[in-house]
């Protein structure tokens, strides 16, 4: 498919005009302009909101792809007021970068008030409900919160007041050793993003804050489709069936890579390596945008990857914000470890593009930290997953990657930076992974519910006709 700025500017007629307010880290900013391009499509007119500067140069570089690709979207950069980070709750810079823009969202009522043609509605990101509700109440703006994640995980924030204590942390004598949400498969304990048991913890005080707040939202947009989660967007419908104050919930996804998105600086390379191999034979490696692994496992992932037997692409981060990336590959991996690797696989240090990787035909396995975006990416081209989820939703992607047939994660590898895994067991599951013909029919499938969903007159184009006339109804 290609939706390109260009051809679609002329067939933009619409007057439903929608503001679109994404927060910090590629994992969100990328769904928001693959949902942005979509909307165009729609024939809707838009007016982006950024946040200058980023936190990343993957960022504002995404950006820039995307205004030059849609002339016809209107830009705002949004300032935000001083921020001390030495009062965040967290000492993450995409983190605090939420908690600065959530202090300052206040200060979007002129901007959004001053838009033309009136806005028909604000599009905004999870992070940021508590603070932006407020700010479309004064203004009488209807409001839809786009939840970047699984349903499954929205599944559990819209269940989170159920079962937090006082102090806003998830109970643990309410928790058990699985989460009972209806309708749902159990969430085992150790699936629980950890930061949640933390009381006064960034996403304990955002869960808790935010959540009760649903009933105020007009809808919630989520990346995803019923071919791959219909358990949870079943029960999230049974749930605004049974609770009316309980918001619509739509799967606008699969929001899959477009023609914009094209990064030429590294791509021919890469491609020419990959032309080079034998279809399915390659293991693409990479944990998105910003979980950098420590070093010592770093080196064990080399290790695992050529004892695996199979080639590999394997992307490797060393620091959370690409700005900060200060040293070469070869110092990262270490020199001998390089020189095993030269004869079997290709490793960079750079960003990519996994759009295309994921579509060339010599990719027959994906190692990944179950970000939602690369679960949607890897199940549009039907490529089989080893899961290993770092933080965060990824173990509840994990689940929905597991349950849908698409990959297999090892839960016994815990989450990312507490216990080291050895290159031992890491090259037995990705080969254990890659050797899967069964992992490889049920991807299969993904991919043809996937691609169902995207067509013509399919589920995906419902989705967003559903929500672009509620949208006008509301005007
Ligand atoms: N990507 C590239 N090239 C790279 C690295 C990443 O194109 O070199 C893209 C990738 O294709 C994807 C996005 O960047 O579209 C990364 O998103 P994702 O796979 O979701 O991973 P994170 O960057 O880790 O995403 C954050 C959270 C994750 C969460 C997600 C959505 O870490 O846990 O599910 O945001 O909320």
């Amino acid at each position: 498919m290609s939706l390109s700025g260009r051809v679609l500017h002329a067939e933009t007629t619409t007057t439903t005009h929608i503001a679109l307010f994404p927060s910090a880290g590629m994992g969100h900013l990328t769904p928001f302009l693959r949902l942005a391009a979509f909307l165009v499509h729609h024939h809707c007119q838009l007016t982006l909101i950024t946040i200058n500067p980023s936190v990343s140069l993957a960022e504002s570089r995404f950006v820039s792809r995307f205004l030059s690709a849609f002339p016809q979207v209107a830009h705002v950069q949004f300032d935000l007021l001083p921020f001390d980070p030495s009062t965040a709750k967290s000492n993450d810079p995409f983190f605090i970068q939420f908690e600065a823009i959530r202090s300052s969202a206040h200060l979007l009522s002129p901007l959004l008030a001053s838009l033309s043609p009136r806005l028909s509605a604000l599009v905004y990101d999870v992070s940021l409900i508590s603070s932006v509700i407020p700010v479309t109440e004064s203004l009488h703006l209807p409001n839809y919160v786009f939840f970047t994640s699984s349903a499954r995980m929205f599944s559990f924030f819209a269940y989170f007041p159920a079962i937090a204590s006082s102090s806003g942390a998830l109970d643990s004598a309410l928790l058990g050793d699985a989460l009972k949400i209806p309708g749902i498969a159990p969430i085992p304990r150790s699936s629980i993003p950890p930061w949640l048991l933390i009381p006064n913890s960034l996403f304990a005080h955002m869960f808790s804050e935010d959540s009760p707040k649903l009933t105020k939202v007009n809808g919630v947009l989520i990346n995803t489709f019923k071919g791959l989660e219909p358990e949870a967007l079943d029960a999230l419908h049974s749930r605004k069936h049974n609770e009316p104050e309980f918001p619509p919930v739509f799967g606008v996804g699969p929001l899959v890579p477009l023609e914009f998105e094209k990064e030429d600086q590294y791509s021919p390379a890469i491609s020419k390596w990959l032309d080079e191999q034998l279809d399915g034979s390659v293991v693409y490696v990479s944990f998105g945008s910003r979980t950098a692994l420590s070093r010592d496992q770093i080196r064990e992932v080399g290790e695992g990857l050529v004892k695996s037997g199979f080639r590999f692409l394997w992307v490797v981060k060393d620091k959370k914000v690409d700005k900060e990336e200060d040293e070469g590959v070869e110092e990262v991996v270490g020199k001998e470890l390089m020189e095993l690797i030269k004869e079997k696989g290709l490793v960079v240090k750079h960003w990519v593009d996994q759009g295309e990787i994921l579509g060339h035909r010599a990719i027959g396995g994906f190692v990944n930290h179950c970000g939602w975006n690369s679960v949607i990416e890897a199940a549009w081209h039907g490529v089989k997953m080893l899961g290993w989820p770092q933080h965060g939703d990824q173990k509840i992607n994990a689940e929905v990657v597991e349950e849908s047939g698409l990959g297999m994660w090892v839960k016994s590898w815990g989450w990312g930076g507490v216990e080291l895994v050895n290159g031992d067991e890491i090259g037995e599951k990705v080969r254990e992974m890659m050797e899967s013909q069964t992992l490889e029919v049920k991807a299969g499938r993904v991919r043809e519910e996937a691609r169902k969903a995207a067509e013509i007159g399919g589920i995906r184009e419902k989705m967003f006709k559903e929500l672009i006339g509620k949208m006008e109804q509301e005007k």
